[in-house]
């Protein structure tokens, strides 16, 4: 049963699509400090909080301080309170106890779970206006369910965007892109999808392609689809300030940009140099956007990535000139210890700048708001523009679109990304522990950068990385400029990753299964054991095991120099150790701890009680995956 309470007076967020009437009187369990802008409520000692969508650490977000503000930060590092979502569903839970929350607002939010004080969960609001929906309900899949129910149908991806997708920063031209898929073809190994980054663009402008780099693209495009394989090109928020280009000149012309108080557009700086912001919370501005995508479209592209919409800001034109009026002061100075930290910070500072997002102001629903109190919902409406204009432009093209910033209503129009992780063991158990909470709010097609995105990968993080991967809806091997290459066949054991990414596609049919039935009945694809063993203490402690789908579960290892795990089962299970398709050995394992081998080359997949996994003959492209299972494993 949902129950909707309202503080204060709401911005509306379109985040869900059930008109919920307003409760009167106190959230059950929750106290109301006015003075503090917060609610709170006390934790008892075996209860977890699980949610919050794309956030740092556990699957249990209990001893942590998070806050949803989308934020552009490469360093994912335990320390941080915020990524690039804000996903604020969560539940309260233990075997006797099962709460769901959602806070629905768009401004600032921070969720003190058990960090100030261990046994208190305190939210603490920028703005003191939310509508609070309460989920109360038969289990935690139930209100989980109601939860989905609420906020609408998840966004469907195709078929083919459940094959292997290779991407880097950047391929610079089409010998490149036509080298890759050369090379992937060589080692025999399955791919899909091939991803452009930002050096396709003309300069870095949304919706051109560079001719020199790319100089018959759409004839480009079909040579790629004949061959099976999907082009997926980024697009970026910001739109290049340059005359004569059409989607600024238009920008301009209609309004459609960000503007500031005194009604002058902004000036911010990202990749294309200085660009304006449109308006996607202006529905005009989001229309207008998201039927640019027909131009790629046209050309045959099905899928893209839309990117730094938060929106990131490397510098707005008027911070930066404070910053030089300040530097001009220190310039003489016999800089001390203060004013030398003084003068770093100022420098340091010109970036994503909190200050820089209360300088420009929306036309929402026909009102002047300022940015930083709708900012969570800049990347989600960014995301719209492009869903909305899908229905319209290619009603009948099933498009691949995933995002990095969101927030809750995104789910209905693309996936995610989590954006910019490193080659590090620990951001490969991140990406395991992301998955459940991602799920529950509604991100189903998601997943990250496999191998990892910043820093230099080695050889076994990513054949470990590549045995969890193979689960997740996304499954994209990206990296940054100026890292160690990592496309699979620059590694010496490339048999090893022909036959994982080929088990990946032997799975695929479960999988997209699973995954339907993920958002056709509101479930989870990544389902965290106790929600399957509420009575099991030890259930609850397993963060780096999950179900996928009702058949499985896996246990991937993410340390370096291992040869295995310890195993946590709830209940009897069968273990499938495989090397490939074909090679794999079986046993039973009881309720218990095990340490489990498991060899730089293998996976494992542990098939429950009753039930039955169908496995695929291997394909090298989705499209041609047989309609009927090779074999089926079971116990
Ligand atoms: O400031 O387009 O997260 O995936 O490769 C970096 C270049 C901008 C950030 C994205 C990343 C992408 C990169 N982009």
């Amino acid at each position: 049963m949902i129950k909707r309470y309202k503080i204060g007076n709401p911005i509306p967020t379109d985040s869900v699509v059930k008109e919920i009437e307003i409760e009167q009187g106190n959230i059950p369990f929750w106290n109301v400090d006015q003075n503090g802008k917060s609610i709170f409520c006390s934790l008892d000692e075996d209860e977890v909080v699980y949610g919050l969508g794309e956030t740092i650490r556990g699957i249990n977000k209990r001893g942590w301080i998070y806050v949803s503000n989308c934020s552009d930060d490469p360093n994912h590092t335990e320390d941080k309170r915020s990524l690039y979502a804000a996903q604020n569903f969560y539940v309260i839970y233990s075997a006797n106890k099962s709460l769901g929350m959602y806070v629905d607002t768009p401004g600032k939010v921070t969720f003190d779970i058990g960090y100030s004080d261990h046994d208190t969960f305190k939210i603490t609001f920028d703005d003191f206006d939310a509508n609070i929906y309460v989920i109360e309900g038969n289990g935690v899949k139930e209100i989980i369910k109601e939860f989905r129910e609420l906020i609408g149908r998840s966004y469907v991806a195709p078929k083919w965007a459940f094959g292997f997708g290779q991407s880097r920063w950047s391929y610079m031209n089409e010998d490149e892109v036509r080298e890759v898929l050369s090379e992937y073809e060589k080692c025999d190994i399955p791919i899909d999808s091939i991803y452009l980054d930002i050096d396709y663009m003309e300069r870095y402008k949304d919706f051109t392609i560079d001719n020199d780099r790319f100089p018959k693209f759409p004839e480009f495009v079909s040579e790629m689809k004949a061959k099976d394989v999907h082009l997926v090109p980024i697009i970026d928020a910001g739109v290049k300030i340059e005359d004569g280009y059409d989607v600024y000149e238009e920008g301009v012309k209609n309004d459609y940009f960000v503007k500031k108080e005194d009604g002058e557009r902004l000036v911010a700086a990202v990749w294309p140099g200085k660009v304006h912001f449109p308006d996607f919370l202006d529905e005009n501005a989001r229309k207008w956007f998201g039927l640019k995508y027909k131009r790629l479209v046209d050309m045959g592209i099905d899928g893209f990535w839309n990117d730094m919409n938060e929106p990131a800001i490397f510098y707005t034109e008027d911070h930066l000139q404070e910053v030089f009026q300040k530097i001009k002061c220190y310039e003489n100075q016999n800089l001390d210890i203060n004013s030398f930290f003084d003068f770093r910070g100022c420098v340091e500072s010109i970036s994503n700048n909190d200050e820089d997002y209360r300088r420009f102001y929306h036309n929402y629903k026909g009102q002047k708001i300022r940015h930083d109190k709708v900012h969570n919902l800049y990347g989600y409406n960014m995301t719209r523009a492009a869903g909305e204009a899908f229905k319209e432009i290619a009603p009948d093209k099933e498009i691949l679109m995933f995002s990095r910033s969101s927030y809750i209503g995104m789910h209905r129009y693309g996936g995610v990304w989590c954006g910019d992780n490193k080659s590090w063991w620990s951001h490969l158990l991140l990406n395991i522990q992301q998955m459940p909470g991602l799920n529950m709010c509604g991100f189903l097609y998601s997943g990250a950068d496999v191998g990892g995105f910043g820093a230099d990968v080695t050889e076994d993080l990513m054949l470990r990385w590549v045995a969890f991967a193979i689960f997740t809806p996304l499954f994209r091997n990206h990296s940054a400029m100026g890292t160690r290459r990592q496309e699979f066949y620059r590694f010496k054991n490339k048999e090893a990753f022909k036959n994982l990414v080929e088990l990946r596609y032997s799975l695929i049919p479960y999988l997209y299964e699973q995954y339907l039935e993920a958002i056709n009945g509101n479930k989870l694809l990544f389902t965290p054991l106790s929600f399957e063993y509420p009575e099991d203490k030890r259930a609850f402690e397993a963060e780096d095991q999950l179900f996928v789908g009702d058949s499985i579960m896996v246990a991937p290892v993410y340390k370096q120099n291992t040869t295995g795990r310890y195993v946590y089962l709830p209940e009897e299970m069968k273990l499938f150790r495989f090397r490939s398709f074909e090679d794999y050995d079986e046993e039973v394992l009881g309720k218990g701890d095990h340490y489990v081998k498991c060899g730089l080359n293998e996976v494992l997949i542990f098939v429950r009680k009753g039930c039955e996994l169908p496995l695929y003959k291997p394909a090298k492209r989705v499209a041609l995956l047989d309609k009927e299972p090779a074999k089926t494993i079971s116990f």
